[in-house]
């Protein structure tokens, strides 16, 4: 392969390299140090190539973000010409500037008319941790500034900053470095693990009305807001019974907690709608965005607000104090806005919807539909888990389930596809330029790769 000289050094080397100086996220770091990283170089389009020359199916957007796939020269030329024009400048001292300008009106065509306002980031974490100040700040201009614990789930993920992963519910992160205050949980509505007898729709509800006892447990009027992914994505992806959202909307609403929904992995088409709320039918007053708003080309999130909230701060909350120095950053708004209009102007969002979005759950479930190893198929538009389940009939899942999902990630990785594993769960979230004939690779692969795991279950 014709790489730049620096990326031609051995991989061995790369991994020293490695070892020597980086903290690897979610991973025992002595372990990988003695397996030694992929070392990826290249990619165009779905595909990866690695050190070693191997070509991968990408299965999972980088970190489910890479909506347009890699090597789009539309969004490295609106970088270059952008850092040519104006590299850098901010909106601090009283100033804006195009790009960022031409990307929120772009932005605020896509999202439904009660949105007006978006407080930009640099991640998803950030988007987050601005959401707690936010929406406390809120509270106070409106004369209610007791209202300030934010309730999250269990499993829930918001980022992995110290407010974001406090949100969040991953009992491991909370444990390094501390919680928050004022912040509490509810249960994940997670049927297949913790449905028992219920039907679905009987335990969507109920874990919507935890929602509501923990409001009148903690006092309605010291709650400030409810976050939650609209499906969990780093949690499973899960999505939760149909019952859900609207009770979750209902309860919002009657006891005026603000309803904050996590886009940051929904957002930008995932769903085959523009953002994933659409998608599950709720309405709620903030929407965190990261990930696909840029493709993953640079860093950018954000913090979109309702009109309520933005009047409210607008007209009556006089100064703001925040304010980040990259928040808006030219180049990142130019490469959003190039993403944003490619999403939009070739169709691709709505090609999700209509064709390759159906087009991989119909395939998704006639090869897994009755496949021994696998408990159920979740999914809409470009996404999808299976469940892997010892016993179907009574959902019993495999002890080892953590185990058999990560043996089948890495055979995933030796068949050249790259697909995520959460405990007994393989997701898929490719980008959305996927084709019909990289939907059939992607699940060839897929199938091979679970196949070889269920012969380890003894299930083939
Ligand atoms: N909210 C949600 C819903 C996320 O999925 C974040 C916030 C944080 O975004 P940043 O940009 O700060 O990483 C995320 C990130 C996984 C995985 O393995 C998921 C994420 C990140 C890394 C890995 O599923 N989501």
């Amino acid at each position: 392969m014709n790489l730049p000289a620096h990326l031609n050094r051995r991989t061995e080397d790369y991994q020293a390299s490695d070892a020597a100086h980086h903290i690897h996220a979610f991973v025992d770091q002595k372990a990988l140090n003695a397996e030694g990283p992929r070392v990826m170089v290249r990619g165009e389009g779905l595909y990866l190539w690695d050190s070693e020359g191997k070509r991968y199916l990408d299965g999972m957007s980088g970190l489910w973000c890479t909506q347009l796939g890699y090597g789009r020269k539309d969004l490295t030329a609106a970088a270059a010409t952008q850092m040519d024009q104006l590299a850098y400048y901010n909106l601090f001292f009283h100033t804006t500037h195009p790009a960022v300008v031409e990307l929120s009106e772009l932005l605020f065509s896509l999202l439904p008319a009660h949105y007006s306002h978006v407080i930009y980031t640099n991640s998803g974490s950030e988007a987050n941790e601005v959401l707690i100040r936010t929406v406390r700040r809120y509270w106070q201009v409106v004369g209610q500034p007791q209202k300030k614990i934010m309730i999250g789930r269990w499993n829930g993920y918001h980022g992995s900053t110290l407010a974001a992963s406090a949100l969040g519910g991953m009992k491991f992160m909370h444990e390094m470095g501390g919680l928050i205050p004022d912040v509490a949980h509810i249960d994940e509505p997670y049927w297949y693990a913790q449905g028992g007898d219920l039907t679905p729709a009987e335990f969507g509800r109920r874990c919507a009305l935890q929602l509501e006892e923990k409001i009148l447990e903690l006092g309605a009027e010291n709650v400030a807001g409810f976050i939650a992914e609209p499906f969990q994505g780093a949690g499973g992806m899960i999505f939760p019974p149909e019952s859900y959202w609207p009770e979750i909307q209902r309860i919002c609403r009657q006891y005026d907690v603000l309803l904050c929904a996590d886009e940051v992995i929904g957002g930008f088409g995932r769903t085959g709608e523009w953002f994933a709320h659409q998608h599950f039918g709720f309405e709620p007053d903030t929407l965190s965005i990261a990930k696909g708003l840029t493709s993953g080309y640079v860093p950018m999130g954000g913090l979109v607000l309702s009109k309520r909230i933005a009047d409210a701060l607008v007209e009556r909350g006089g100064v703001f104090a925040h304010g980040l120095t990259y928040s808006g950053h030219p180049v990142a708004a130019a490469v959003a806005l190039a993403n944003l209009k490619a999403l939009r102007d070739e169709g691709i969002v709505r090609q999700v919807k209509d064709d390759t979005g159906p087009y991989l759950q119909k395939i998704l479930h006639e090869v897994f539909g009755n496949h021994p190893m696998i408990g159920e198929i979740q999914g809409t538009g470009l996404l999808a888990a299976l469940q892997f389940a010892e016993d179907k009939s009574t959902r019993k899942r495999f002890a080892n389930e953590n185990d058999l999902a990560w043996q089948c990630r890495t055979f995933g990785f030796e068949e050249g596809v790259i697909i995520r594993s959460t405990l007994g769960r393989m997701i898929m979230a490719p980008a959305l330029v996927a084709t019909r004939a990289e939907l059939d690779e992607l699940v060839d692969k897929t199938r091979i790769a679970v196949d070889r795991t269920a012969r380890i279950a003894g299930k083939l």
